[in-house]
């Protein structure tokens, strides 16, 4: 997901299970916290531009996430199809950049350099590496 700086966001412990909330930026303040409640809801914030914050569940080690923290807010998650849609961008020059789990877990992500002017379209291919 993404958020803005100082924007507050919320964990939340869905099931019946501990579960560790680690996050591991590279910039921001690192904090890492249990959350053994059901229903358990932790309010957190960075307060610095990084993208990506890796964030990890020190009990399981499958559980991952990552939060993109933005000094703007221009941003989106793409769909399952890989779609995505950035609302209210005035007009004008902008670099957009596009980063995925699987390549781009340090960042920078695959960059580029596009006008908008009313409703406008940029794809972008991202290469897997195997
Ligand atoms: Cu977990």
């Amino acid at each position: 997901m993404g958020v803005m700086v100082n924007q507050k966001f919320k964990i939340k412990n869905s099931d019946a299970t501990l579960h560790n909330v680690h996050a591991t930026p590279k910039i921001n303040t690192e904090f890492n916290f249990a959350q053994p409640v059901k229903e358990q809801v932790n309010e957190k914030s960075f307060d610095k531009p990084e993208v990506p914050v890796r964030f990890m569940c020190n009990v399981h080690a499958w559980m991952f996430a990552y939060v993109g923290v933005f000094d703007h807010p221009y941003f989106a998650v793409t769909d399952k199809e890989g779609n995505f849609k950035i609302s209210g961008v005035p007009n004008g020059k902008y670099t957009v950049e596009a980063y995925h789990v699987k390549t781009h877990r340090d960042g920078p992500g695959v960059s580029k350099e596009i006008t908008v002017n009313g409703d406008t379209k940029a794809d972008f291919t991202i290469e897997l590496k195997k």
